[in-house]
């Protein structure tokens, strides 16, 4: 199994650039390039800088929704959705390259078990403002997700410092959080994330 940290970074829709570093500055080791708003070309310009800034920091990079992208890039892997290519596809294209799939219930979970993904994406746990077209699962649904398949279980949405802790709790194996970071000192949000995590594995 792929090693993934406990926290991925979504990037926003503004200043990817100067964000990114100073995530990677505080110690956080797994970013997501997420944008919905770009063209695929511009999309791709955006991921080829992050991939050199990951990459001089020696941390996984994944592409969410578009596996072209992302091995055009040679990103370590992708973040795929329920309308995006099947994972048996992806991974033909992808080889060994890591396979994330967003996942809403039960049996999306275990679909993407059975079909090879590496992890799934599960949310949102928390009420959040970022995506808007999601369905608000809370902490207990997390726990059936948890008990439902064997691979690592990212939780998302709404995710910050005063809750994090309960996230842990309810079984997952990392958090994606892109808002609760990019707002106000970045530098800060990240180290504190990092510190409330490392006390809750302890
Ligand atoms: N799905 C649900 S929330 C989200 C995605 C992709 C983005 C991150 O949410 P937040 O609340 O900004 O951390
Ligand atoms: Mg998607």
């Amino acid at each position: 199994m792929k090693r993934l940290s406990r926290i991925c970074f979504i990037t926003g829709s503004e200043n990817i650039e100067s964000a990114v570093p100073l995530i990677l500055e505080a110690g956080i080791r797994w970013v997501q390039y997420r944008e919905k708003n770009k063209t695929r070309r511009e999309m791709f310009f955006d991921a080829l800088k992050l991939r050199e800034i990951t990459r001089n920091f020696g941390v996984c990079f994944i592409v969410n929704d578009y596996a072209d992208i992302a091995l055009a890039v040679d990103a370590d892997g992708v973040h795929l959705g329920q309308d995006d290519l099947p994972i048996k596809e992806a991974r033909r294209i992808m080889g060994s390259r890591i396979i994330g799939i967003s996942t809403r219930n039960v049996q999306e979970a275990v679909e993407a078990e059975r079909d090879g993904a590496d992890y799934i994406g599960f949310g949102s746990i928390f009420l959040t403002t970022t995506k808007e077209d999601t369905v608000l699962q809370g902490l207990d649904a997390l726990r059936r997700i948890r008990q439902s398949v064997k691979i690592p279980v990212v939780a998302i949405g709404g995710i910050n410092t005063d809750n994090v802790k309960a996230v842990f709790d309810a079984g997952c194996d990392g958090v994606a959080v892109s808002s609760w970071l990019l707002r106000g000192d970045i530098k800060e949000n990240a180290r504190r994330f990092l510190s409330i995590i490392e006390e809750v594995q302890r």
